[in-house]
């Protein structure tokens, strides 16, 4: 019954009834008077007792099937549908950028089947409703897949390496790849991995606000990603995401640096003990940080595997020891432990992580501040950790860690090499010493 899609129970027959489908103009008699709207879809959760009408005003009203006594149908409506009105044309000495759409909210809208956000807009009707994008770059956009990003693995991380590969060698003059919000930061950083030495910009981009919705930041984000990686004279992995409230400035994050830092604030995402890479305005690059790669260079060496038997934990008081022989139980190569302070466990995870170390295991240390950096010289625990074989990894992130050691353990024939790439500064991942200016 498509045409009275997630009604069920008494409101669908009553629905049945008036001979009524989605989209008619109804007129409903109720115990209270007559009102009159058309017949929006319910979503899949939705229960069986309630009719709803969006109403001339636009507001959407759900009636109780209880006081409902007859509908007719004033007109039959057209079934809602989004066609994408096909993209201007750019002109031809504009930049090449690919636009790779993997989900997210920026591909997102408003799903009646479950009255929430759901991945339904394709690159290309991204591209026709942010129209500005013909004037900023020749764009080509493609679907990989379309996914929620916290649905992401490894493996997708893969795919997209390789995507991106294959683009600079069909000559784009950069990628940009749409995302969701959530594990932008772990995406971000394993391409900066994969993609070591990447000759052209690589900026991811998302959006916090659906694109049905007129404060979504999915357009300002992806003009600004397309401008980058097109034009920008610096190279490498970057997610660039709103600055601020407002609507004219887009911070360039480092991609082993970033982290969300608000569930639904526009300008949720900080670079964490590092300066921003930059900020793009309405007119283009409006600061670089000093010392990013340059676009160009020939040291481009792609390792794009990564080994999934890796496990980040966060420790706690109390932590039970039975955790980490859960993990070696599961077959984990490697652990992040997200320490406390200067990166501290308790004397029985001390214990424990020795015993996996003896066993072959990689051991790495985090902390869980946010900033300043991983100290294991200075107490006892901190030592007891060290002659455990414990890595500290100075103040890199803990997401960071974990996708680190990931791609360590994919790409590198022995544990000594994967130890000694682990403690190795390859992509900015760690800093000699923490930039002072940043939030944290
Ligand atoms: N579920 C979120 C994600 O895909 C939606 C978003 O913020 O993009 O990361």
């Amino acid at each position: 019954m498509e045409d009275l899609a997630g009604y069920k129970g008494s409101s669908l027959s009553f629905l049945k009834k008036a001979g009524a489908s989605i989209g008619d103009v109804l007129e409903v008699e109720t115990s209270w008077g007559v009102v009159s709207g058309t017949l929006v879809p319910r979503y899949l959760y939705g229960d069986g007792d309630h009719v709803v009408l969006k109403l001339r005003s636009g507001y959407n009203v759900g009636l109780d099937v209880s006081v409902l006594r007859s509908a007719r149908v004033l007109a039959k409506g057209q079934k809602p549908s989004f066609s994408a009105s096909s993209p201007p044309k750019p002109s031809k000495g504009l930049p090449r950028v690919l636009i790779i759409g993997t989900g997210g909210t920026i591909a997102s809208r408003i799903d009646y089947r479950t009255g929430a956000v759901h991945p339904a807009v394709s690159s290309a009707d991204l591209h026709s409703l942010v129209p500005e994008l013909s004037g900023v770059a020749r764009v080509q956009p493609e679907i990989l897949f379309n996914v929620f990003s916290e649905n992401m693995r490894p493996s997708h991380w893969t795919k997209i390496a390789q995507r991106v590969r294959k683009a600079i060698g069909e000559g784009f003059d950069g990628v940009v790849i749409t995302h969701g919000t959530d594990t932008l930061g772990y995406t971000a950083a394993a391409l900066s991995f994969a993609l070591v030495g990447v000759p052209v910009p690589v900026i991811l981009v998302a959006a916090q606000r659906s694109s049905d919705r007129p404060s979504s930041d999915g357009p300002i984000n992806l003009i600004a990603g397309v401008s980058v990686a097109g034009t920008a004279g610096f190279a490498g992995v970057y997610v660039a995401m709103h600055l601020g409230e407002s609507d004219d400035k887009v911070a360039l994050h480092g991609g082993t640096r970033v982290r969300k830092n608000h569930t639904s604030r526009r300008d949720a995402f900080v670079s964490v003990g590092v300066p921003l890479a930059a900020v793009w305005g309405k007119s283009g690059a409006e600061y670089v940080s000093d010392g990013l790669p340059m676009r160009g260079g020939s040291s481009f060496a792609p390792k794009t595997r990564f080994e999934e038997k890796v496990v980040l934990m966060k420790f706690y008081p109390s932590m039970p020891a039975g955790l980490i022989k859960a993990a070696r139980k599961i077959g984990a190569k490697a652990l992040v432990i997200e320490g406390t302070g200067l990166g501290h466990v308790s004397k029985e995870i001390v214990r424990e992580l020795e015993l996996f170390v003896n066993g072959g295991g990689l051991a790495c240390m985090t902390s869980q501040c946010i900033g300043g950096r991983v100290d294991l010289s200075v107490y006892d625990t901190g030592r007891d950790l060290l002659h455990a074989g414990v890595l500290p990894l100075e103040d890199m992130l803990s997401e960071t860690a974990l996708v680190k050691a990931m791609w360590v353990l994919g790409n590198s024939r022995s544990l000594g090499k994967a130890k000694e790439m682990m403690v190795a500064n390859i992509v900015g991942e760690t800093t000699s010493r923490s930039f002072p200016g940043t939030p944290l």
